[in-house]
């Protein structure tokens, strides 16, 4: 069995981050490790407030003792994470990477063209480091516009404006690029998969709903997906499909993030 190792951040409440990966990554039949960035009472979308403990002095004990230990990882999955942290991130994978180690990338600060509360507008450029010899990374389009350097976009968009921003992804050193939350039609919501030679589109009937977390289960799946041998095109398929059948699943009145865990038994079923 493959071993993972998730490093994003542990919201105790919120359906997101490491509680999200941890559970679809294995359904996925992936070994889960988890290193928390921080943890936070619950997260920053939508409640009133949060504690927030920064878990960046931690890093470089436990890589020590990793490194002690000789344990090494099939690949590794970043999510959310502090600012403090890039360096490092970068050093874990370097030092506890198994021979032909792939890095998945989820820039996860920002969506709707805003960042996310607690990250100021220098926080995209430390970003895009870690996005430098990723093998695979998951931007939406506003996360994709910041590492950028550009305003984000987020409708009436041409075809040429995501193969560009695509090409811009690319730029920073990222080899397999998964563009989510495009759209070309208003009955259709879906990604942009780049190898770099050429985009292929994925795209799902748009369901009319604010959810948060689908990005976090949108990359979960797909770190899975890959890491168990489907290609980059197949994999966001999945985790699309996983994504809306979770959110068909949730309650409308539960408001903080979707019930993924009743879209489990369908994606341990699709990678059987
Ligand atoms: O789902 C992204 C995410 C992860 N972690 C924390 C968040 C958010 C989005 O708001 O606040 C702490």
């Amino acid at each position: 069995m493959k071993r993972l190792l998730t490093i994003q951040d542990v919201s105790c409440i919120g359906q997101c981050s490491a509680t999200v990966a941890l559970p679809l990554v294995s359904a996925c039949g992936i070994e889960c490790a988890v290193l928390p960035s921080a943890v936070l009472s619950n997260h920053t979308g939508g409640f009133k407030s949060w504690t927030f403990a920064d878990l960046t002095p931690e890093m470089p004990k436990i890589e020590k003792k990793w490194n002690e230990l000789g344990e090494k990882f099939d690949a590794f999955y970043t999510g959310y994470v502090c600012e403090s942290q890039i360096e490092p991130i970068l050093s874990i994978m370097e030092s506890c990477a198994a021979p032909g180690a792939v890095r998945f990338v989820d820039p996860a600060m920002a969506d709707n063209g805003r960042l996310y509360a607690g990250f100021d507008e220098k926080f995209p450029a430390k970003m895009a480091k870690l996005c430098n010899g990723a093998d695979y990374i998951l931007p939406n389009l506003t996360e994709a516009a910041l590492l950028t350097g550009s305003e984000p976009v987020l409708s009436g968009y041409s075809r040429d404006y995501i193969v560009s921003l695509v090409s811009k992804l690319h730029g920073l050193g990222a080899k397999n690029v998964v563009l989510t939350g495009v759209s070309f039609d208003s009955g259709l919501l879906g990604s942009a998969v780049s190898d770099g030679s050429g985009i292929e589109y994925d795209f799902n009937p748009k369901i009319d709903r604010m959810s948060h977390g689908t990005g976090d289960v949108y990359a979960s799946v797909f770190a899975g997906a890959v890491m168990r041998g489907r290609s980059a095109l197949e994999a966001a398929s999945l985790a699309a499909d996983v994504v809306c059948e979770a959110i068909r699943l949730t309650d409308p009145s539960h408001w903080y993030g979707v019930s993924f865990e009743r879209a489990v038994p369908y994606l341990a079923s699709a990678l059987a």
